[in-house]
């Protein structure tokens, strides 16, 4: 017999027990990790409450000056860092390829976190914490947040966004 003979055809053989009993079992797994998407989703707190609107570039870009003008305590690098009182709606404008300001957050409190896009389609992911975000243009993404660790934050953009997206690094600072 030649070596590039095929090998004996027996695969249409009726399934045995063994066999038939690991494609069951891989059936229900496959069925298990389905449905814990949606049991997740209800009960594992994977999402954050988050509301949306449609804005304007503009009355985005002013809400955002507004913030600034008024709680600036100092700039880092260029970047205005603000410090927003407690329980109020904080501004974060993604653009290529920057985030500002710096927010300046009190860990147990809650804001309402706000981003929106000037140009492209970009994403917040927060790290460490890994919190992940979808930010686009026109749309104001209201996020309600309550950090509750002490810390500075890195907020990177995870939705490739042109050529300087690697670059695309801002700050959040959570202080007690
Ligand atoms: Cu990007």
């Amino acid at each position: 017999m030649s070596s590039i003979a095929s090998p004996e055809r027996i695969w249409w053989n009726p399934l045995s027990r063994v066999e038939k009993f690991w494609v069951v079992l891989a059936i229900i797994v496959g069925l298990a990790m389905f449905s814990s998407m949606f049991i997740w989703m209800a009960i594992g707190k994977q999402n954050i409450p988050t509301e949306t609107y449609q804005v304007t570039k503009d009355q985005f870009s002013h809400a955002s000056q507004r913030m600034v003008q008024q709680y600036r305590v100092r700039d880092d690098a260029g970047v205005p860092v603000v410090s927003p009182p407690a329980g109020s709606d904080v501004y974060l404008v993604a653009r290529a390829w920057q985030w500002s300001p710096i927010l300046q957050l009190k860990e147990g409190e809650t804001y309402r976190l706000h981003l929106s896009s000037m140009d492209f389609q970009h994403g917040f992911s927060l790290q460490p914490g890994n919190l992940n975000l979808m930010v686009l243009p026109d749309y104001d993404y209201v996020a309600t947040i309550t950090p509750d660790k002490a810390g500075e934050y890195t907020v990177i953009c995870n939705e490739y966004c042109g050529l300087g997206h690697q670059a695309m690094v801002g700050k959040i600072i959570v202080t007690e």
